[in-house]
């Protein structure tokens, strides 16, 4: 974050500066004041944290509560008087262009998705199951850095040991992510695959998965991520190297009876893997620790069926000793020990 503060500074005192046009130079300047308070956005989170922590120890939730609250009332403050003056620039630009109208109708749907994003920062922490809470850095390494999950993420994504091991068996030329939440997983491919295509019905979850990537290190500028907001049921046209499927399972309770079917999920999860294996054979799957033996027979059945083998590698997922997840394994990635597969081109 300081770099592209000091990179977007530094743009700003050149001489070349002088020589961009009146829309240029105002967007420059906006993006710097938008840095500068996601910068401080994060480190009223930091310190929120630290604080709900020491508080947990201490016994002394209400008074930090109101605090934090205070304190994330005046940044919002702030926020909203830099929104307004940006807000003001941002109408200079779009009579210049004349094509206000069509901008203007674009400009509200970022700003209701940014109002939910803010909505979300600003409740970061407050109301999160405690458990999941105290497995932050299980999840992320670099949590403290910013990374931000809502309700559902805190207990959908993958932890970050798991996805790097995930990722360095999926290496490969362009992999796709269809359900990619909070973006766990993608992270960990961006640093293995060559392209990896982020699919999400949800566009607050994409916004998560974007702004997570740029704490490991992504930029608008820099990144071989390309993120997607769609239903990936209704994909066309689609071309992968590696399929990876890591679906909601509905909710936490997925454990309330002792086995887990494939067609207890929305959508179902027969269908979502018929989808993928007719775009590749080669395709990752991700479940419960309790999915139905049964089932995963079925679904090296319809790998076969659509022209792909009928192995299928079952992957027990742990951490420190006890059984996570599952993944499994369809086509050339059946006991691969990381080999690169070949380019759909
Ligand atoms: P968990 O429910 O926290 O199991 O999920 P755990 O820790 O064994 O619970 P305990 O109560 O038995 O101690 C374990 C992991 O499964 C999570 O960290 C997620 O990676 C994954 N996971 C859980 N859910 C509910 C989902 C889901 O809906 N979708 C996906 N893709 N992954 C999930």
């Amino acid at each position: 974050m300081d770099k592209r503060i000091e990179n977007t500074k530094s743009k700003i005192n050149s001489p070349e500066f002088q020589s961009f046009n009146k829309v240029k130079k105002k967007r420059i300047r906006r993006q710097l004041k938008k840095l500068e308070i996601t910068k401080k956005r994060f480190e009223k989170i930091k310190q929120r944290a630290n604080k709900s922590r020491e508080n947990n120890e201490n016994e002394s939730e209400n008074e930090s509560e109101n605090e934090s609250e205070n304190e994330s009332e005046n940044l919002d403050e702030e926020e909203e008087e830099n929104e307004n003056e940006s807000e003001s620039e941002t109408k200079d630009v779009e009579n210049v262009n004349g094509k206000q109208k069509e901008n203007e109708k674009e400009k509200q749907k970022e700003n209701e998705n940014e109002n939910k994003f803010d909505t979300l920062i600003k409740n970061n922490n407050n109301d999160i199951m405690s458990k999941y809470y105290s497995q932050r850095y299980r999840l992320f390494s670099k949590f403290d850095e910013g990374i931000v999950l809502d309700q559902e993420s805190w207990f959908s994504v993958t932890p970050e040991l798991i996805a790097q091991h995930i990722a360095e068996r999926c290496s490969c030329n362009t992999l796709v992510d269809l359900f990619c939440g909070a973006g766990g997983n993608t992270i960990q491919f961006s640093f293995t695959c060559n392209v990896v295509v982020s699919v999400d019905l949800d566009p607050m979850k994409l916004l998560m998965a974007k702004h997570n990537s740029w704490v490991y290190g992504h930029s608008s500028e820099n990144t071989n991520i390309e993120f997607v907001n769609s239903d990936a049921m209704n994909l066309s046209n689609l071309k992968a190297d590696v399929i990876f499927l890591s679906p909601p399972w509905g909710g936490p309770n997925y454990t309330d009876s002792s086995i887990f079917h494939l067609d207890s999920m929305t959508p179902n999860g027969f269908e979502i893997f018929k989808n993928a294996i007719k775009v590749t054979p080669n395709v990752v799957y991700f479940l419960p620790k309790n999915t139905s033996k049964v089932d995963i027979a079925k679904l090296a059945l319809i790998s076969k069926e659509n022209g792909g083998s009928e192995l299928c590698e079952i992957e027990e997922n742990y951490i420190n000793e006890k059984l996570k997840t599952i993944t499994l394994y369809f086509g050339s990635l059946v006991n691969n020990n990381n080999k690169n597969y070949e380019s759909y081109q």
